[in-house]
């Protein structure tokens, strides 16, 4: 290994924001403290039967009392970023109305932490967890929902604009869409199948109208830097054969770029528009379509997709992607992935494309601590360099991402898997709620350390 390489780790340029990410509803426990009211999160663990472990998150890892001690874990990590969710029913118990002064107070303290801690907050504002009572009035299959989400993103424009560096309205509008409404596997736990796509129309709205929202309550003096948070996902087809093509080129419409148009666009994928007629109104693609400050990607792996069989549900299938490593979460291992879908997504949008961040990026791999209380967790690094160096290539190559927020600060609750897939830097004993730094957490440690010094 060579200096001028960092010693063998990662170079990106200088200036380059590195952090970490968590979301409200996996992290803060809390649940029922201080004037939250339920989400429909709390309702869809307290379910029976949905959550493979059986598991809420009523406690979580106790974020909500111990976030000094995290915000510690991040001074001493050397990251200047940290990428967290706002509880919309933390702040507004009932999804409308007044505030809830003491949730707006946790969010208070830990963001002038993080800023004492040297750390950029990037706030997303719905990170899935939606105050039940919008749900009991049909959630985000009902327009009247935006209204109430355009209210909340006022509120914390106005509270928080101050200290927030980055928003994001909407964390993986198509997760919600499919998973949440599509399939049923996270709450609501609706398995509408197509019929889910108003659900993407709305909260494609939901995030145009915080993008004004924000913009216009952020204190004077203050500008709103305004983004997304996008799960992509390069779509492989299975083979050659023109269904298994063709599905393929479907289901991308549908992760992808049904997201990725109208917010960059303003308008949706030839494919999707018919489908989506009788729910876009005048005005719609113009109010999706604002200006946005960054375009952050959420990136995991690539998918392999199939056609299915005739009387599938769905006409598309997903197959195992073999030939590569896989996490213990049983997800393929593809970095060089990321780099080619950064620099084909910068070929496709060119001046149509902001500045990209990779909101999230990880592995769960899920060992414990050994006899000696370390926790070797090589494959997480692997991955994580893997990826890092697919981000400097592509930069290299002319796609400008200014920063990469690793999924996850800590283990935490991974929603339908429970506490069972362990994505964090930092290993949390849920018992006795001890944080353990992995070896991956002194690797990003010893990245981010070689980066300054290559600044001089
Ligand atoms: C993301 N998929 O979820 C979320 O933003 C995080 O809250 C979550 O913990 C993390 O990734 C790890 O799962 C995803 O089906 C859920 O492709 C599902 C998919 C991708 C991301």
């Amino acid at each position: 290994p060579s200096p001028a390489d960092g010693g063998g780790l990662p170079q990106l340029p200088p200036g380059f924001r590195f952090g970490t990410s968590t979301a409200a509803y996996q992290v803060e426990g809390a649940a029922r403290e201080d004037g939250r009211g339920p989400s429909i999160w709390d309702t869809f663990t307290h379910t029976p039967g949905r959550i493979n472990d059986g598991s809420t998150g009523d406690v979580a890892c106790d974020h909500y009392h111990r976030f000094s001690e995290d915000v510690a874990l991040m001074k001493d990590l050397g990251v200047d970023g940290y990428r967290l969710s706002l509880s919309w029913s933390r702040i507004q118990p009932t999804g409308s109305g007044p505030v809830n002064a003491k949730g707006v107070d946790f969010y208070d303290r830990l963001l002038d932490e993080l800023l004492a801690a040297g750390v950029q907050p990037m706030a997303t504002l719905y990170h899935w967890d939606l105050p039940q009572a919008l749900e009991d009035d049909g959630g985000w299959l009902n327009r009247a929902t935006i209204d109430r989400f355009a209210e909340y993103a006022a509120i914390c424009g106005e509270r928080f604009g101050d200290r927030v560096e980055h928003w994001v309205p909407v964390n993986e509008p198509n997760v919600v869409m499919m998973m949440g409404y599509g399939i049923g596997v996270h709450a609501p736990g609706k398995a509408l199948m197509f019929d889910a796509l108003p659900v993407a129309h709305h909260l494609l709205l939901a995030h145009g109208r915080a993008a004004i929202a924000l913009r216009d309550s952020v204190p004077a003096g203050t500008t709103a830097s305004v983004g997304c948070a996008n799960n992509h996902a390069p779509m492989w087809p299975a083979s050659e054969d023109a269904a298994d093509i063709g599905a393929t080129k479907l289901f991308d419409a549908m992760w992808n770029g049904l997201f990725i148009e109208p917010m960059l666009l303003g308008r949706y994928p030839v494919d999707l528009a018919p489908l989506l007629e009788d729910v876009v109104l005048d005005g719609d693609l113009a109010t999706i379509r604002q200006p946005l400050d960054f375009y952050g990607v959420n990136y995991y792996n690539p998918w392999k997709i199939a056609a299915a069989g005739e009387d599938a549900e769905l006409p598309f299938e997903f197959r195992e992607l073999l030939g590569y490593p896989t996490t213990d979460f049983g997800w393929p291992v593809v970095p060089d992935a990321l780099r080619e879908w950064l620099i084909m997504f910068r070929a496709r949008f060119r001046a149509a494309l902001p500045p990209i961040y990779i909101t999230e990026n990880g592995a769960a791999y899920n060992a414990g601590p050994d006899a000696d209380g370390v926790v070797d967790d090589q494959a997480r690094i692997d991955y994580l360099d893997g990826h890092l160096r697919a981000v400097a290539t592509a930069v290299q190559r002319g796609v400008d991402v200014r920063g990469y927020y690793c999924w996850s600060l800590l283990d935490n609750f991974e929603w339908s898997e429970g506490y069972q897939q362990r994505f964090g830097l930092v290993h949390v004993d849920y018992e006795s709620q001890r944080r353990t730094p992995k070896r991956s957490y002194q690797w990003y440690a010893d990245v981010i350390a070689a980066q300054t010094r290559s600044l001089g």
